[in-house]
């Protein structure tokens, strides 16, 4: 149910420039003039700029771009992803925090995100670079009742549901490059990490961590991945409001997840593949020390990646890396 304060939020953001009373307020919400007072003053607090004119009533002169539980709760259009948002200025890694608190019994859809990690990390202990205030730092719990084989398949998901985020703002197309990396113009722009605690045929709870480069300017980029990452801002030379990039986040991972779980992996693998990054072309990729070359015929049915194999048929590759800037 949408909280009295998310309603405020609304009906002042539908308002725009003009004012609304008090009273009207107050009729509206069915609560005092003085708890309206009350609410506009958590608004403040929490980095709303509201103007209160006396005989004529409020309206929001700025939403707040600070990210706080708060004002990820306001507006969050889910009904149990975000339910449970646990917002830190800095963390080690937002992971580490919801493995606790899946530990703790946090529920399903409970959110972390930081403004900053000093240990953020990517798959196989690799570093992921989480500069204060620049991107989107999160991880989810989520308590899916599928067998732990498909695990997998929710990175894909996820990926299916930030490219699709993405692709609603004009000046972005954003591509998937299998299984977790989220590309613009052939740069990493965002990359997902799955983590499962699990008993041989149980899930006992996966986190899915998502880091998206946001409002990170050329110089903010480590020199060492400059070559191959990138931001929303450095792509489109403005800055991009942080809060609403995660409530449509969460918004669209909920609608693809319920989509999964009822309709299976087809539904997000045909979602996938319009995004899929250099379908029907020569890849290379390596998995260890073993390398080969092949063309990427898509995903399967369960996920896995599918290329052409030396004897022309298709052939599933479960692990491995496409090394993406070898040929450029
Ligand atoms: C990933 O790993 O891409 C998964 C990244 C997941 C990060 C999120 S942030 C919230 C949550 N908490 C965490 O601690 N982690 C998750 P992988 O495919 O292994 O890619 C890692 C590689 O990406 C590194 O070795 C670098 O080359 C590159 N990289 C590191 N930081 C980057 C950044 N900010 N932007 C683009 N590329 C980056």
């Amino acid at each position: 149910m949408e909280s009295t304060r998310s309603k405020l939020i609304r009906l002042l953001a539908d308002a725009k420039e003009s004012y609304i009373s008090g009273q009207q307020l107050s009729e509206q919400l069915h609560i005092s003039r003085t708890a309206i007072w009350k609410h506009m003053k958590e608004l403040e607090k929490d980095g709303y700029v509201i103007e209160a004119k006396p005989k004529t009533g409020y309206r929001i002169k700025k939403f707040s771009g600070n990210v706080s539980s708060n004002t990820i709760t306001w507006g969050l259009n889910t009904l149990w992803i975000g339910k449970e948002i646990i917002h830190k200025p800095t963390v080690t890694s937002t992971q580490v925090v919801a493995h606790q608190a899946a530990r703790d019994n946090s529920p399903h859809g409970t959110v972390v995100i930081a403004d900053e990690q000093s240990s953020g990390r990517g798959r196989m202990e690799r570093v992921w670079h989480s500069k204060k205030g620049k991107g989107v730092w999160m991880s989810i719990i989520l308590r899916p009742n599928i067998p732990p084989y498909m695990a997998p398949q929710l990175t894909l998901m996820t990926a299916t549901a930030i490219a699709e985020v993405l692709d609603q703002y004009d000046g972005i197309q954003p591509n998937i490059k299998w299984p977790n990396d989220i590309l613009i113009q052939n740069k990493k722009v965002a990359g997902i990490l799955t983590e499962m605690q699990a008993e041989q045929d149980r899930i006992q709870y996966v986190v899915v961590g998502i880091g998206l480069n946001v409002n990170q300017d050329n110089t903010e980029i480590p020199d060492a991945i400059h070559y191959r990452a990138t931001s929303l801002k450095m792509e489109t030379e403005k800055e991009w409001p942080i809060i609403e990039l995660v409530q449509k986040i969460l918004e669209g991972l909920e609608k693809e997840y319920e989509s999964f779980l009822k309709k299976g992996f087809g539904d997000v693998k045909s979602k996938w593949e319009n995004y899929g990054f250099r379908i029907g072309e020569m890849i290379s990729l390596h998995s260890g020390t073993e390398k080969k070359e092949a063309v990427f015929l898509g995903i399967a049915e369960d996920g896995a990646l599918l290329i052409e194999s030396s004897k022309g048929e298709a052939e599933k590759i479960y692990s491995a890396e496409i090394d993406w800037f070898v040929e450029d």
